[in-house]
């Protein structure tokens, strides 16, 4: 039993600690992926989902599973065969937190049936009682239901896929702004902005990824190759140093110099998400505290701008630690624009002094 709870303890402290950083996969191999179906790896980087062979499907699934709370950026080459009229039924990239598995055939894509699940569809034929549109088209469905109807975005018309040519399929998701965003031959076609993480996997943000295809009454062959996949291996998460911790302790500000937005945005970024990250662990790791997060700017340019500014990157930090797990209860963001200078705003020392995120704990913790 004691082992047992040392394990538990193990595994939390390490998940904790964990945090995805961007990792490229230049020519995955086969080794990267489990096939299920009709689908094999064919040597050159790519593989072969379905041949235009009726009523078959075939997937592949990345072994590793990917961490929903971290960005991640695929592009890929979708193959879609040469039948166009009478060509079926395309792809669907799914997100599942089971690996290898496979849903119906024909109209199903080779998803319909997962639960629970996301799946970007790429669909080629048109299947009229699902509300399909008469064009190829794409849309984001949850939970393995292919009715348009229940789609989360779209369906969205594409130009026609099935023109025997390869096509550039890049897929982002930015979890801060928590975005999924589908491009084909460098054209946005679909986006969606949502709790994917509550609202389809209840909380679980480990899930994996796979790409499947399937064929009908109609039929067409569906190749995917990988130009790249820029993904994230497990590394721990900064902490906050000694005399940093202690100023919270004691209820005093903490500002992380840092922790700067670059002009007019009010996303963190790059090194403004390292430093974030630690107020993630320190949060993490005192559940009960309360952390103010009061952000300011300088005095340049219109005041009421500076206020929306401010507000929008209160916002965008309190969303990204929300999307680091941590509870909506925990985090008090407030902008103050250009109020309560703490240096002279004509000077370039004195306005980066004053452009600032402070921290501080509503309670102290003793
Ligand atoms: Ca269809
Ligand atoms: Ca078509």
């Amino acid at each position: 039993m004691f082992q047992k709870l040392l394990l538990i303890c193990a595994l939390l402290f390490g998940i904790n600690q964990a945090y995805l950083s961007a990792q490229r996969i230049a020519t995955p191999t086969a080794e990267d992926f489990v096939a299920s179906g009709t689908a094999f790896f064919n040597g050159s980087g790519c593989y072969s989902l379905t041949t235009a062979t009726q009523w078959i499907s075939g997937s592949i699934w990345y072994k590793t599973a990917i961490d929903l709370h971290q960005p991640f950026d695929m592009e890929l080459k979708l193959f879609l065969g040469c039948e166009n009229q009478w060509g079926a039924d395309g792809m669907v990239l799914v997100f599942h937190p089971y690996l290898g598995r496979q849903g119906y055939r024909g109209e199903g894509i080779g998803f319909a049936g997962l639960y629970p699940s996301l799946g970007l569809e790429i669909d080629t034929y048109r299947n009229g009682h699902l509300e399909d549109p008469y064009d190829d088209h794409v849309a984001l469905m949850a939970n393995g239901r292919p009715h348009h109807a229940l789609s989360l975005a779209g369906p969205n018309r594409i130009p026609n896929l099935e023109d025997c040519q390869d096509h550039k399929v890049r897929v982002q998701w930015q979890p801060s702004a928590r975005r999924l965003t589908l491009l084909i031959d460098g054209r946005q076609v679909l986006s969606y902005t949502g709790d994917i993480i509550k609202e389809i996997f209840n909380g679980n943000s480990k899930v994996f990824w796979g790409v499947t295809a399937a064929t009908g009454r109609y039929v067409n062959r569906h190749e995917i190759c990988f130009e790249k996949l820029v993904f994230t291996k497990v590394a721990p998460l900064g902490r906050l140093d000694k005399s940093a911790i202690q100023l919270l302790s004691k209820g005093k500000e903490l500002i992380l110099p840092k922790l700067q937005f670059s002009s007019g945005q009010s996303q963190p970024q790059g090194i403004a998400i390292e430093e974030l990250n630690k107020i993630v662990r320190y949060l993490r790791e005192n559940p009960r505290a309360i952390m103010e997060v009061n952000t300011f700017t300088d005095s340049s340019g219109d005041e009421q701008r500076n206020q929306e500014l401010s507000n929008l990157r209160a916002t965008g930090i309190a969303d990204y630690l929300r999307s680091r797990g941590i509870p909506k209860r925990q985090i008090k963001a407030r902008g103050f624009g250009e109020r309560f200078p703490i240096a002279p705003n004509n000077t370039p020392v004195g306005r980066r002094k004053n452009r600032r995120v402070v921290f501080r704990l509503v309670k102290p913790i003793v």
